[in-house]
């Protein structure tokens, strides 16, 4: 067997966490290791470099705070920066910090097994190579897992079958091509109007509408950002004192302005018309009561369904287009000209509410509605999100007990989405239960990142060599988060999103943010500290 390499703490994944936590780490002088599956950094923003792929954030909060001359140096040139300046971006910081030669490329692990002797944690990796370390921190991301279909016959298909979670590095090319996209989340709604321009022809394949916002993204003006730079430090701090941890204008920033609007059922016609007419699908959406209650919701589903139908001009197509689930229970997603594309001559929807597909064939998709040729079929299908990439690896905490086997009997369970019990010196940055994907994942997973380095920094201060979730402190975790979520339309039945596991077949539901806000987690995280690690026990 060869001699495994050790460190005092294994960073698995060069994504927007992995990075940050070696920067940290090397900081407070611990030996880390960074190892990374791709062959660069950039994580989920290396590998979903589909057209289209786009931040709905804006890029002077989507970045690290950590560093006023990384703020100051690196040069963003959209307000919402597409795929490939994130992953610009996050080159220029693994080469500014000098990050690269603490990380291991197309090094993939496999298994991560914690002895309960020596208090260490062995990982082996696809290779056969063995790493030791006392601490990990699992920078794994959450969505970083894509979910691929099994729909028959998708290997028989004759021409070229793409999926957007690992896009070809050197792009595909599309143009005068047949094109089917099967899904319509925020990959396909952000990928669907790029492809239509380039495409002889676009077939949709849409098994659940989206409630999608028009967006303006633009080019910032000669000097806009320096004037931004010139305020950073204000900046930062509205994003920090912010739920959503972005205080400028985002897709959350919107949904958390219209918990303050009033009710919907108690509108007007006239009111509600006015609102259809004044701000399209955003009026039909933007009112106080459709989190909380179903039937407003329902009612705000029934507006928007008109204001689609005022962009899109064949009405079996913009009736095709209004969802039937509760609006806020998947990602609220932003979108430049979605509506507008279906009135093009190349573009065709199949409602596959009104007959499923049967299998992809070698020319094309036959569905219950008849058969569509096709050159190339794009799989926008979304991810195995939060959980996905830690089951996938053979997770053995205290006992032998795997992880993806408590997550599969329990629920995605977690202590602040930080620990889970019985897996020890096991550090999750942004697992289930914390802000995560609720928020902005940079500001969220900084925030992550800050308490796992204080709290090493505190057991390297007390001599404490292990530290474990308590398996009480956890319950009463998800029992809180899961109450946040209790009175929202966020539970409702009918409500398949990868936020609960509804889009995953066989998993576990359960809401997997944590929806009071970064501020307050940060309160909460910071509390727990202060009181020598409250619900872990330190050893
Ligand atoms: P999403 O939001 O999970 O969307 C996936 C889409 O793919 C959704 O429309 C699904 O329909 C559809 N889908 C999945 N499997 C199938 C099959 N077998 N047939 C037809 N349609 C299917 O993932 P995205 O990648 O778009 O976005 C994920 C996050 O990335 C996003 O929220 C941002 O945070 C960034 P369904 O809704 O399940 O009926």
């Amino acid at each position: 067997m060869t001699e495994a390499s050790r460190v005092e703490v294994l960073v698995v994944g060069a994504g927007f966490s992995g990075l940050c936590a070696l920067h940290r780490l090397r900081e407070l002088g611990v030996r880390t290791l960074v190892v990374e599956r791709a062959d660069g950094v950039g994580g989920t923003w290396l590998v979903n470099r589909y057209p289209g792929a786009r931040c709905d954030i804006e890029s002077i909060e989507y970045s690290y705070s950590f560093s006023a001359e990384i703020e100051q140096e690196w040069e963003w040139t959209e307000t919402m920066p597409a795929q490939p300046e994130i992953e610009a971006y996050l080159n220029f910081v693994a080469d500014r910090l000098d990050l690269r030669r603490d990380i291991e490329f197309d090094t993939e692990i496999v298994s991560m097994t914690f002895d309960q002797d020596t208090a260490e944690w062995t990982l082996e990796t696809a290779a056969g190579a063995r790493y030791v370390a006392p601490f990990v921190v699992a920078a794994t991301g959450i969505l970083s897992v894509p979910l691929e279909p099994d729909i028959a016959g998708m290997d028989t298909f004759g021409g070229t079958s793409l999926f957007t979670g690992r896009w070809p590095r050197d792009g595909a090319d599309l143009r005068g091509k047949r094109i089917g996209v099967i899904g319509t989340g925020s990959t396909g709604v952000q990928m669907i109007p790029v492809v239509a321009r380039e495409a002889d022809e676009l077939v949709v394949f849409q098994r659940s509408p989206a409630y999608t916002l028009p967006w303006q993204v633009r080019p910032f003006a000669p000097g806009e950002l320096a004037e931004l730079k010139s305020r950073y430090g204000e900046i930062r701090a509205a994003q920090r004192a912010h739920p959503v941890g972005a205080a400028r204008l985002s897709a959350f920033s919107v949904l958390l302005d219209m918990l303050v609007r009033p009710p919907l059922k108690s509108a007007s016609a006239e009111e509600r018309r006015r609102a259809v007419d004044e701000h399209g699908v955003m009026g039909a959406l933007n009112w106080g009561d459709v989190f909380f209650d179903i039937e407003a919701n329902r009612m705000a589903a029934e507006l928007y369904g008109e204001a689609v139908a005022r962009i899109v001009r064949d009405r079996q197509t913009a009736a095709a287009l209004v969802p039937t689930h509760p609006f806020a229970c998947k990602r609220p997603i932003i979108d430049q000209g979605y509506y507008e594309t279906f009135n093009r001559d190349n573009v065709t929807l199949v409602d596959l509410r009104r007959g499923a597909i049967r299998s992809v064939t070698p020319s094309g998709i036959d569905t219950e509605q008849g058969h569509y040729g096709l050159d190339v079929i794009v799989y926008a299908t979304g991810f195995d999100a939060m959980t996905g990439a830690l089951s996938r690896i053979d997770v053995r905490g205290r006992d032998g007990v795997l992880l993806r086997d408590v997550w599969a009997a329990e629920g995605p369970v977690s202590y602040l989405g930080l620990q889970v019990a019985g897996f020890p010196n096991l550090f999750t940055v942004q697992g289930p239960g914390s802000p995560s994907a609720a928020t902005n994942f940079v500001a969220a997973l900084e925030q992550h990142v800050d308490w796992i380095v204080d709290c090493l920094t505190y057991m390297r201060a007390h001599g404490h060599r292990t530290i474990e979730a308590l398996p009480d402190a956890q319950t009463q975790w998800i029992e809180h988060t899961t109450a946040l979520v209790a009175p929202t339309v966020l539970v409702h039945p009918s409500c398949n999103s990868w936020y609960n596991g509804g889009n995953v077949p066989g998993k576990k539901r359960m809401y997997m943010g944590y929806t009071a806000g970064l501020p307050e987690y940060r309160r909460r995280c910071d509390e727990i500290a202060a009181a020598g690690y409250s619900g872990f026990t330190l050893g």
